[in-house]
Order: C-alpha cells, then sequence, then structure tokens
C-alpha cells in the first residue's frame, strides 16, 4: 500500500486557535516511521499554504472567514484529487474539520469518475451538520456535513462538481454527544446515519461497528471506497486534551481501538482525514501521540494475526 501525508493547517473554521499545528505534531509523534513499520510506503507533501486567520468576525450571512475557507477547501481538494489519481491512498493531516468539505468533495468527484460507490465515516463528539442559517457560531468547522449534502454555503457545496457531493446516505456518524437543537432537526431531514455515545454505551462498539461497517467486509464491499473522517474530539478528553472543542463522555482508549481495528479488517480505506488536533491545547503532544498508536491500528496493527482480517499490504 502506498499513502501521501498532506498536511492542511487550517484553523480559519473554529473559534480557537492552534489547529493549523496539528500536522507538524502529527510528524513529531512519528506518523510516517509508525506507518512505514506496517509495510505502508509513506511520501510526505508536507503543509499546502493557505491564507492566515483573519480572526475576523460574523458576515453578513453570519459565517467566519468564508473566503479563507473557501480558498483553504480548494487548494485541500485538488491537491487530495492529484493523490488519488496517482492510486495512492491520502492522509489529510489537520486542520480543523472545514478541510473536510474539500477532502471528501475530490474523492466524490474521484468515485464518480472510477465508479465506485463510496462511504463516509464521520468520527466526532458533534454533527457538524449546521448550516449558515442555524449555526449557532459561525464557524464553518461545524458545517462540513451540510455543504457535502448541498446544504452549506454554495461555493462550498459545490466544489466536488456536482451539488450535492454525494448523498447523506453515504455517511454514518459515530460518537455524538453534542448536538445542536438545530442539528438534531436537521440529522432527521438528511436521514444521517448515527450512533450516539448513549448506541455506544447500550450496543457496544463492536455491534455499531459490525452496522456501520455493513456491507463492506468481503467481495460485497469490491466496489467501496472507505473514507475515514475522523476528528480528533471523537476521543474522550482525559486520554485526548489536546482539541479545541472538547466534550466529555468520549469513547474510551479501548473502544476507539477496537473501532480503528474493525475498520481495518474491511480493507477497504481509501483515505482518511485527521483533524482538530490542537497541539496549542495538548500535554506534551499526548493527544498526537494516541492518534498515530490508533492510526496505526487502523492500518492493520494487531496483537495477534486474526484470521478475519485483511493484510496490512
Ligand atoms: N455545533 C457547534 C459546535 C461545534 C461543532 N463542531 C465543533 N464545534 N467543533 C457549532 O459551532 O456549529
Ligand atoms: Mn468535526
Ligand atoms: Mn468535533
Amino acid at each position: 500500500m502506498q499513502a501521501t501525508l498532506i498536511g492542511i493547517p487550517t484553523d480559519v473554521g473554529a473559534s480557537r486557535l492552534g489547529a493549523a499545528m496539528g500536522p507538524d505534531a502529527l510528524r513529531v509523534a512519528q506518523l510516517a516511521p509508525a506507518l512505514q513499520q506496517l509495510g505502508v510506503a509513506v511520501n510526505d507533501l508536507g503543509n499546502l499554504a493557505g491564507p492566515v486567520n483573519p480572526r475576523g468576525g460574523r458576515d453578513a450571512q453570519g459565517l467566519r472567514n468564508l473566503a479563507e475557507c473557501l480558498h483553504w477547501n480548494q487548494i485541500a481538494h485538488d491537491a487530495v484529487l492529484q493523490v488519488l489519481q496517482q492510486s495512492r491512498l491520502p492522509i489529510m493531516l489537520g486542520g480543523d474539520h472545514t478541510l473536510a468539505t474539500g477532502s471528501i468533495s475530490a474523492i466524490a468527484r474521484h468515485c464518480r469518475a472510477t465508479g465506485k460507490r463510496l462511504r463516509v465515516l464521520w468520527l466526532d463528539a458533534h454533527s457538524d451538520c449546521n448550516t449558515p442559517e442555524s449555526s449557532p457560531s459561525g464557524n464553518l468547522h461545524g458545517m462540513p456535513v451540510s455543504s457535502l449534502c448541498g446544504l452549506g454555503p454554495a461555493e462550498l457545496a459545490s466544489l466536488s462538481g456536482t451539488t450535492p457531493a454525494l448523498p447523506a446516505s453515504a455517511f454514518c456518524q459515530i460518537g455524538l454527544r453534542s448536538v445542536d437543537a438545530s442539528e438534531k432537526l436537521m440529522i432527521r431531514a438528511l436521514g444521517l446515519e448515527v450512533y450516539d455515545m448513549r448506541a455506544i454505551d447500550e450496543l457496544g462498539m463492536r455491534e455499531v461497528m459490525r452496522r456501520a461497517l455493513d456491507g463492506l467486509l468481503g467481495t460485497e464491499g469490491e466496489d467501496t471506497h472507505l473514507h475515514l473522517s475522523f476528528d480528533v474530539d471523537f476521543l474522550d478528553p482525559d486520554i485526548a486534551p489536546g482539541t479545541g472543542t472538547p466534550v466529555r463522555g468520549g469513547p474510551t482508549y479501548r473502544e476507539a481501538q477496537l473501532c480503528m481495528e474493525m475498520i481495518a479488517d474491511t480493507g477497504r480505506l481509501a483515505s482518511l482525514d485527521i483533524v482538530e488536533l490542537n497541539p496549542a491545547l495538548d500535554l506534551r503532544n499526548q493527544t498526537a501521540e494516541l492518534v498515530v498508536d490508533l492510526v496505526q491500528s487502523l492500518f492493520g496493527q494487531s496483537t495477534l494475526m486474526r484470521r478475519d482480517a485483511s493484510p496490512a499490504t
């Protein structure tokens, strides 16, 4: 397997500064060597260059930094598309979660061109499906899901070449525990598949992931491109403090490991966003190191050779 790291150091979609340092924190935590250990050939494009954070207020539409967000997402889209066209697996190092609008738009465009079905797993404490009308904050990192479903700002919603970029049914959200009232309505309206923390408590992570990955195992999943959009605030803040909008009551270390291992077992992972890592809020880079540990499981590291798993390489 060949993977390409793309640093996308944006924090223009968030209120708190610091996520722009995420890509380098992941490099300091040895992300590339950790993947190489598992037989993944890795190259690193370095960080994309985009606009600085103007720290602007809300515009007439109520949005913060829309022009800069658009710019970042356009360059993210272009870089991701190029990597996919080289048949390499892109790993986006964020950066705030708005960048998923660009990355997933490129992935949707690529899937359309290659006739693949797209499945997006969205690991997050939040649902990120606010619209310009509903957003309480004006922060665009709270809107990538609605943008991709055709309901965000028009310029962001059309990045993939079609609006919507993909059907809402392609998404599966896991780990939610902070959802605005307006987002609850939007989840209903879009018919999003959601496993919130209550579902994880009641069913267990194993059953949640079994349902989330339905149709991906074996020959049935052959034509599916599986994308993981991993917001670091998915994890419980006790183990992952280095993120801008932590919410208590998230998955434990063991639950997160099982989640990654079960995704690895499908053998279908074809692209990955790692977002909302904020080194300014971290303790001695522990969150970045934890993420690297989890990414190793995502790429096939397991304690024993498993009968049902596809090989990592
Ligand atoms: N739903 C809130 C909070 C939020 C969403 N995503 C993050 N925070 N990281 C909003 O601002 O849209
Ligand atoms: Mn998010
Ligand atoms: Mn989040």
